[in-house]
């Protein structure tokens, strides 16, 4: 892992009309504007990648999180913006501050207007953020969907934290070891429209049709909507609804960590396993006083320096998208498009009571 806080960017508060803008803001020279249109199979006048391409001066590139208050997308996009610096051009972070779709669609619409270069969005729904950001890409701005994938159609690159397979899998294979291999569990995720969440959950519920996990049983699929207090709430109404539970994945951030809050000064706390998807500085506090055993997670800085490299690179014409095309990262090195245009950052880390002090993020 790469750790680098001489990326981060500098961080100024500012309230914009009713919700708390996170706006990060470097220094920025003209803007050009010249994007690779949506990578296509059919005949015409679409661009072709030229991986020889300067980075275009200037570039205007958006970071559009699911929500603007969640401690998790504010690393990515911090990482996103170190990206677009090093290239000379201009990053900021927008948002709403409750995870909705509707709520992207009027940022997205206001990025169209600005002329940003590049809109770089974690989706909150896959579909209903669609029509918006093809008019985006229509009007010649590149569109990069990260850690949560929009529509396939209505993006050019997925930059990916890791293989999604992978991350559902491995979290089955945590909570299976951490109770045993037997028992009730519950999985507390983000909002029920989460491209990512809802993707991992389907690989979990897979992974549990394996004979090892036969006395595994998933009760309950509950959604605190990556709000800290609804999840604090969902966690307590999973505990005291499902008297034998036995554990609860999380593949939120938020999620756990609002989980872990309430488990630990609880009487579950040592009887119910907790494991998902956190942040290792949330997370250490209930390593340390035993609540949580293990969790994984991906840096989520480099996932953000991945997607800003994607951006300027969409944006430039070095890349469009297509299947075996090689992303240059900066730090992070090369990367090839794979199908569907996904670009994936590498496999998840595991953290524990041995390994979580390496860690700061
Ligand atoms: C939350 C968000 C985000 C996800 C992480 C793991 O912060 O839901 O989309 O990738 O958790």
């Amino acid at each position: 892992m790469i750790h680098s806080r001489s990326r981060r960017s500098r961080v100024a508060l500012a309230v914009a009309g009713g919700g708390l803008a996170l706006a990060l803001v470097a220094a920025c020279g003209g803007t050009t504007k010249d994007s690779a249109p949506e990578a296509d199979t059919g005949a015409g006048n679409e661009k072709v990648a030229d991986p020889n391409a300067p980075i275009k001066e200037g570039l205007k590139i958006a970071f559009l999180p699911k929500e603007i208050d969640n401690p998790y997308e504010n690393i990515v996009d911090a990482g996103g913006i170190a990206a677009v610096e090093e290239l000379g051009g201009e990053g900021k972070e927008v948002g709403p501050s409750d995870a909705s779709a509707s709520s992207q669609v009027s940022y997205i619409n206001t990025l169209v207007q600005q002329n940003q270069d590049a809109i770089v969005i974690a989706a909150n729904d896959p579909n209903a953020v669609a029509p918006a950001l093809k008019e985006a890409m229509a009007k010649d701005i590149a569109v990069v969907s990260y850690d949560s994938d929009a529509a396939p159609d209505a993006r050019q690159v997925f930059v990916n934290q890791a293989n999604s397979e992978d991350i559902g899998r491995t979290q089955i294979k945590m909570i299976s070891e951490q109770i045993g291999g037997k028992g009730k569990i519950a999985i507390l995720s983000a909002t029920p429209n989460a491209t990512n969440q809802n993707t991992w959950i389907d690989f979990m519920k897979d992974e549990l049709t394996k004979p090892e996990y036969a006395d595994i049983e998933l009760v309950k699929v509950a959604y605190g909507d990556d709000d800290d207090q609804k999840s604090f709430q969902e966690t307590q109404a999973l505990l005291q609804s499902i008297p034998d539970l036995k554990g609860i994945v999380s593949p939120t951030t938020v999620g756990i960590s609002a989980a872990a809050r309430y488990i630990s000064s609880s009487p579950y706390k040592g009887k119910v396993a907790l494991t998902g998807l956190g942040t290792p500085n949330q997370m250490r506090q209930f390593i340390k006083d035993g609540t949580v055993e293990e969790f994984a997670l991906w840096d989520p800085e480099q996932l953000g320096y991945l997607a800003g490299y994607a951006a300027a690179a969409l944006a430039s014409g070095q890349i469009t998208g297509a299947e075996g095309e090689v992303l240059k990262a900066g730090e992070l090195g090369e990367r090839t498009i794979g199908k569907d245009g996904e670009i994936i950052l590498g496999p998840p880390t595991t953290f524990n009571a041995d390994n979580i002090d390496k860690y700061d993020f």
